[in-house]
């Protein structure tokens, strides 16, 4: 695997101190505890480099990692939706989110929008995925924590996905648990096929 060179750059907690754009980006974005850091952690093959917890909004910082021999950042974005925080930190999680995104010389390959397989998008979710489609920026979604559900509960979500997510036809699904591995392959395939394309 590719990425597991990867090593820490920053965490930055203001939108003024993002660094500027001057590689392509790979991006993971979701709501609080979902499980963006044990993805990284998972395509890295690095059991620790970003920071995993059960208790939500562990990641309260956008975290820069450089990979592929420097050539890429992965960056890990602090969760949205979690309600157990300040107004003020909410507010200064979403400018930093959205400052992130409205910066048109960012370079984003691709965005790995993460949603928990177990449950129904939340209206969070769906706002982020409405404003990747919007933005036209590539993103693939994926359905976190699958070793949490079995055959018939898997089969039942993937069908109410079907009319819960917008645009579904021209989505591109993958099932990922950072325990099992599952959707390792298939996540980096893609995150190839998106550096190629730059
Ligand atoms: N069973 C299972 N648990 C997972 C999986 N991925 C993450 N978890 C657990 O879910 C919790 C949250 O994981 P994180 O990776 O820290 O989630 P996050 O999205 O980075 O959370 P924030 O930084 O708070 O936004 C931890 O207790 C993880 O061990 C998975 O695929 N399967
Ligand atoms: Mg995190």
């Amino acid at each position: 695997m590719e990425l597991r060179d990867a090593e820490f750059k920053a965490a930055y907690g203001l939108l003024e101190q993002l660094p500027r754009p001057e590689k392509p980006e790979i991006v993971f974005a979701g709501r609080s505890n979902v499980g963006k850091s044990s993805l990284i952690n998972k395509l890295t093959g690095r059991r620790a480099l970003a920071r995993v917890s059960s208790v939500p909004g562990k990641t309260q910082t956008v975290n820069f990692y450089s990979a592929k021999k420097g050539g890429v950042y992965l960056v890990d974005l602090p969760g949205y939706g979690y309600a157990r925080v300040s107004r003020s930190e909410k507010q200064r999680w979403s400018k930093l989110i959205n400052g992130y995104f409205s910066d048109p010389e960012r370079d984003i390959a691709l965005v790995l929008s993460l949603v928990d397989f177990r449950h129904p998008p939340t209206a969070d979710d769906i706002t982020m995925i409405n404003f990747l489609i919007d933005c036209e920026l590539p993103f693939v979604i994926v359905l976190t924590k699958a070793d949490k559900l079995n055959k018939s509960e898997r089969e039942a979500r993937l069908e109410a996905l079907k009319s819960e997510l917008p645009e579904y036809d021209s989505l591109t699904l993958v099932t990922f648990s950072s325990l099992t591995g599952e959707g390792v392959e298939g996540l980096m395939g893609i995150i190839d096929e998106a550096l190629c394309q730059e």
